[in-house]
């Protein structure tokens, strides 16, 4: 009973502490210098901060309204410097990032602006997920950094428009089939002084997300030792091979969906029978469905953790 409390009284904080806000890219930063109030980014959609839900959600290339682009202005840029987007949760200047319940990666793609974002034009240029060593995601690093996250401009690439997309996918509600947040916003970049490469082809999105990618069916709460990031490697150029979409047997060798097996290199409470533990040792579900939360508190029972993601998946809507 003490476990289903603890767990209820978790849910309940991470509800009350997150009641609406979720993100979205305020402000670009061009080779560090501020661009504001959100000039050169595609204008934002009614309840620009809510995310996009599952692979299939609508809008989930920019989130952006219509007309669209052709109102957007295009910031110029100098190969080889960086971009900087910056994160905030509502239409201020002083919000916190994102709401720190939530977890995952960040991800900023590129395409020529003159496609629109359709067909096989998506280059992947960076890319951050977890850290193991620290136990931190990249929407820590977010949070911790006031909402920005850069990548640089390939020195390599040719002048010319390109359209940057730059997302966060939030992980706390990713176990559920079709819940895994996007927080993806674009940029108009003008790129000059460039090493005059042209873009290789890229992937479509958001054809390259599937719904059970590794890296989107994810599951949070159970223990892992790393995340296997969706979509291609990042692209460099210089490499032999264009990225595809073809990736998935990597991904899963990689790092996999987490299991309890993930619990090899935490401290050794798994394999010591504990006996204050209600739920059993974890080592004994191979299903997964005796992990601890965070790998750090007592193991609930299976029918315990069953019923709390029943109550959790009708609960957490909005945050
Ligand atoms: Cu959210």
């Amino acid at each position: 009973m003490a476990c289903y409390l603890l767990k209820q009284l978790a849910a309940w904080a991470v509800l009350a502490g997150g009641a609406w806000a979720h993100t979205h890219i305020h402000n670009p930063y061009i080779d560090g210098q501020l661009v504001d109030n959100g000039k050169c980014v595609r204008p934002y959609m009614d309840g620009f901060y809510n995310p996009v839900r599952g692979v299939t959600g609508d809008n989930i290339l920019c989130r952006s309204a219509s007309p669209g682009p052709e109102n957007t202005e295009t910031c110029n840029i100098k190969a080889g410097t960086n971009v900087t987007i910056e994160f905030h949760e509502s239409m201020d200047h002083v919000s916190i990032p994102i709401h720190p319940t939530h977890k995952g990666p960040c991800i900023m793609w590129i395409s020529p602006l003159a496609a629109n974002g359709a067909g096989n034009v998506w280059v992947k240029i960076a890319e951050q997920g977890y850290n193991p060593e620290t136990k931190t995601w990249c929407i820590d690093d977010v949070n911790s950094s006031g909402g920005k996250w850069n990548a640089t401009i390939p020195a390599e690439l040719e002048d010319g428009e390109y359209l940057l997309r730059g997302e966060i996918i939030a992980l706390h509600q990713a176990r559920t089939p079709g819940m895994v947040e996007f927080y993806p916003n674009c940029v108009h970049l003008r790129v000059t002084g460039g090493g005059g490469q042209p873009l290789p082809p890229g992937v479509s999105i958001p054809s390259v997300y599937k719904a059970d990618d590794p890296g989107i069916l994810f599951d949070i709460y159970t223990p892992y030792r790393s995340y296997p990031i969706p979509g291609p490697p990042v692209f460099k150029f210089g490499t032999a091979t264009v990225p595809g979409n073809g990736t998935t047997t990597d991904k899963v060798a990689a790092g996999g969906p987490p299991t309890n097996t993930a619990t090899t290199d935490t401290t050794p409470t798994t394999s010591t029978s504990d006996p204050s533990s209600s739920g059993g040792n974890s080592n004994s579900n191979p299903g997964g469905s005796g992990g601890n939360r965070n790998g750090s508190h007592r193991v609930c029972s299976g029918k315990k953790r069953r019923r709390r993601r029943k109550r959790e998946a009708a609960r957490h809507g909005e945050f």
